[in-house]
C-alpha cells in the first residue's frame, strides 16, 4: 500500500505533513509526500510567519515521478494554499491513483465559523470541484458549512441536512468536530443513514487536530478496516490526545502531544487485522 499525502510544510505547530507523515508510517504504511508550501510555523494564531509558495515545483517533481511508473493507492490531500493547487491535484489524481485506488479529501480551508487568512469563497467553489473527484471527504463543522451553505454551527438538525448536501458532492462525507453542549461528535453516512460517533468535549482548541484524525484515518482504511471502524479507532485516537494535551501542552498553537497515544491506538488497529 503506497500513499500519497499532498499538504504543507509547517516547521512548528505539528500539522499537515509533520503529523500525516509519521502517524502513516506508524499504520505500517508506506506515506510518499508532495510539499505544497513551506511555512515557519501554521498559520492559526502566530503571527509573522514565512510561507513559501511551493507551486512551481509540483510540475517538475510531476515529470519526474512519470518517469518512474509510480502509483498511488490512496491518494489524500490537505492544505493547498491555492486554487492553481486544486487543479494540480486534480491532475495527480488523473495521472498517478491506481485502478481502484481511493481519493480522501480533506478540504482544509477554516475553523472556528471563518476561513483562514487568504482563503476565498472562489476558493472554495473550486474545492467543491475536488470534493466531487473523493472517496472520502473530511471537512470540520466550519469547512462543512461552508461547502454546504448551511450556516455555521450546526445543531443536530442541520447536521444531518449538511451531510445530505455534502452527499451530492462526494459518496462518504465525514464532518469532524461537531460541537454540541458537552460533546464533540463526527457525523458521517453509513448504508446511507446518517450516523454519528461522540466523545465527552475537552477544553480547549488545537491547531491540528483535524490533521491528526484525518491521518490515523487513512492510515486505517490503507490497513484494510472498514470506514466505521476507521472513523471510530480515529476519533478514539485524537481525543486521547487532545486530554493528554489539555494538561501536556501550555500553548495550544504549538499541537497535539499525539506521539504517546500512538501505541495504545495501534495496539487497537492491530488487533484483528491481518499485516501485508
Ligand atoms: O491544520 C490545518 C492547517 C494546515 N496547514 C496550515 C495551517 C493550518 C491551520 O491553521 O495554517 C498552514
Amino acid at each position: 500500500m503506497r500513499v500519497l499525502a499532498i499538504n504543507d510544510v509547517s516547521c512548528l505547530g505539528k500539522c499537515s505533513l509533520t503529523v500525516a507523515q509519521p502517524i502513516i508510517s506508524a499504520c505500517g504504511i508506506t506515506c510518499n509526500v508532495l510539499p505544497t508550501a513551506l511555512l515557519s510555523t501554521h498559520t492559526g494564531g502566530f503571527t509573522g510567519y514565512t510561507f513559501r509558495d511551493l507551486t512551481e515545483d509540483i510540475p517538475s517533481i510531476l515529470a519526474h515521478w512519470k518517469t518512474l511508473n509510480i502509483q498511488f493507492d490512496y491518494i489524500y490531500s490537505g492544505y493547498l494554499g491555492s486554487i492553481e493547487q486544486i487543479d494540480l491535484v486534480l491532475l495527480i489524481i488523473r495521472e498517478f491513483l491506481s485502478e481502484n485506488g481511493t481519493v480522501v479529501v480533506d478540504p482544509v480551508m477554516g475553523d472556528n465559523g471563518t476561513l483562514y487568512s487568504g482563503f476565498t469563497k472562489a476558493y472554495v467553489e473550486k474545492m467543491r470541484s475536488l470534493c466531487r473527484r473523493a472517496d472520502f471527504i473530511l471537512p470540520n463543522e466550519t469547512e462543512a458549512c461552508y461547502l454546504s451553505e448551511v450556516p455555521y454551527p450546526l445543531t443536530p438538525k442541520t447536521a444531518e441536512e449538511t451531510l445530505r448536501k455534502l452527499q451530492t458532492l462526494c459518496p462518504h462525507p465525514i464532518v469532524t468536530g461537531v460541537m454540541e453542549k458537552n460533546t464533540v461528535s463526527v457525523y458521517y453516512t453509513e448504508d446511507n443513514t446518517i450516523r454519528s460517533y461522540t466523545h465527552e468535549n475537552v477544553e480547549g482548541f488545537f491547531c491540528g487536530a483535524g490533521d491528526v484524525f484525518a491521518s490515523a484515518f487513512v492510515g486505517c482504511l490503507a490497513r484494510g478496516k472498514s470506514p466505521t471502524e476507521s472513523i471510530r479507532l480515529s476519533s478514539d485516537f485524537v481525543t486521547n490526545a487532545i486530554r493528554r494535551s489539555a494538561i501536556e501542552v501550555t500553548d495550544k498553537r504549538y499541537g497535539l502531544n499525539f506521539e504517546k497515544e500512538l501505541y495504545p491506538f495501534l495496539q487497537k488497529l492491530n488487533e484483528d487485522t491481518v499485516t501485508v
